[in-house]
C-alpha cells in the first residue's frame, strides 16, 4: 500500500510545474495510485477567484491551497499542487500543517531567461512592458527553496526524466 502525500511543486511561471505535475499524476495512475492535481485552472478560477497577485493575496492563496491539500491527504489521496508559491514562509506554513514526510517540496528550477523565452502566455512580455504589475521574477520576488526534497532542472531534463526522478524519490521513501 501507499500513504497519501502532497507533492508541492514550486517555481517560476513557465518553469513547467503544471506539465510535470500532470505527467507525474499520469504515471501514478498507471501504477493504480489515485491523485489529483491542484493548479490555477481549478483553484484560481474557483475557490480563490477573489484573490489577485499582491503579496497578501498570494499568501492567502497558498494558505487555502495548503488547507485543501490537507483535506485530500486526510481522505487518503495523493495531491499534486502546481503554484508559484514564491514565499518561503508560506511554503513552510503548509509543510507544518502536514505530518512529517507528508509534504514533499519539488522545486522546478529553471532560469528566468528560459521561462521568458518560452513565455507560453505572453505574460513575461506584458510584465516587461509594464502592462502587468507585480509579476514574479520581474517586479515581484521568488524565494528559492533552501532544502527542497526534490530539485528538477526542467531546462536540462525532459518531462519524462523529471517524472522518473519524482517516481524514484517516492519509491525510495516507500511513499508508493
Ligand atoms: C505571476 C501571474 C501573475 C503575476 C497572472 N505573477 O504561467 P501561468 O500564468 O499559467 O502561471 C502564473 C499564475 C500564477 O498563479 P499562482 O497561483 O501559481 O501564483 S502564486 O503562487 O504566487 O499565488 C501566471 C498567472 O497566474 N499570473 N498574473 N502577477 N503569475
Amino acid at each position: 500500500g501507499h500513504e497519501s502525500t502532497v507533492l508541492w511543486f514550486t517555481g517560476l511561471s513557465g518553469s513547467g510545474k503544471s506539465t510535470i505535475a500532470n505527467a507525474v499524476a499520469k504515471e501514478l495512475y498507471n501504477r493504480n495510485i489515485r491523485s489529483y492535481v491542484l493548479d490555477g485552472d481549478n483553484i484560481r478560477h474557483g475557490l480563490n477567484k477573489d484573490l489577485g497577485f499582491s503579496e497578501e493575496d498570494r499568501t492567502e492563496n497558498i494558505r487555502r491551497i495548503g488547507e485543501v491539500s490537507k483535506l485530500f491527504v486526510d481522505s487518503g489521496q495523493f495531491v499534486l499542487t502546481a503554484f508559484i508559491s514564491p514565499f518561503r514562509a508560506d511554503r513552510k506554513i503548509v509543510r507544518d500543517l502536514l505530518a512529517e514526510g507528508e509534504f514533499i517540496e519539488v522545486y522546478i528550477k529553471c532560469p528566468i531567461e528560459e521561462c521568458e523565452v518560452r513565455d507560453p502566455k505572453g505574460l513575461y512580455d506584458k510584465a516587461r512592458k509594464g502592462i502587468i504589475k507585480d509579476f514574479t521574477g520581474i517586479d515581484s520576488p521568488y524565494e528559492e527553496p533552501e532544502q527542497p526534497e526534490i530539485i528538477l532542472e526542467s531546462n536540462r531534463y525532459s518531462v519524462e526524466e523529471c517524472v522518473e526522478q519524482v517516481i524514484s524519490f517516492l519509491t525510495a521513501k516507500r511513499a508508493i
